[in-house]
């Protein structure tokens, strides 16, 4: 179990990156959820700072489809990038699961913009609308307002 390991279980590459992972501790151990209908299909997001999002082993981020329940990885913890500003802290949470017919084949990839807001401990999980209609590059992308990426 990784509860209580804080933003460790999360493998970076640097330690400048570590660095910037180290001002979201307050996220750690945190379950964040967001829906979203898209088209036919409704889905939840849950997302955890460097734990296993849903149960699922190194997931991130997964996306549950709410007719099915079918989970799906769409980023691993374990495959970080951190990008930290000065307002602002963008995880990108790469080697999800692969598309079947879209965006080349490659692995899902999911992105949580962080942005600062001294009024939130932890604000809302907003999910914005895939990008899949290209032939690589797509991704899943998240924003949430908290503290913890203020300077
Ligand atoms: C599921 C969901 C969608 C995703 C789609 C890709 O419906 O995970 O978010 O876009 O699968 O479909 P495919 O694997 O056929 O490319
Ligand atoms: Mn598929």
């Amino acid at each position: 179990v990784l509860a209580g390991n804080g933003t460790k279980a999360c493998k970076l590459s640097s330690e400048s990156s570590s660095k910037v992972l180290d001002r979201l501790e307050q996220l750690a151990n945190k379950t964040f959820t967001a829906d979203i209908t898209d088209g036919e299909d409704s889905y939840t997001y849950v997302f955890q700072l460097c734990g296993d999002a849903g149960g699922v082993p190194e997931a991130g981020v997964i996306q549950v489809n709410k007719k099915t329940n079918k989970m799906t990885s769409i980023g691993l913890y374990t495959k970080t990038q951190v990008i930290g500003g000065n307002q602002w802290v963008l995880l990108i949470y790469n080697d999800g699961e692969e598309y079947d017919n879209h965006c080349g084949q490659e692995k899902r990839r999911a992105m949580i913009m962080i942005s600062c807001n001294k009024n939130a401990d932890v604000g809302e999980l907003k999910v914005f609308p895939e990008d899949r209609e290209r032939g690589n590059n797509c991704y899943y992308f998240f924003e949430l307002d908290s503290s913890a990426a203020c300077p």
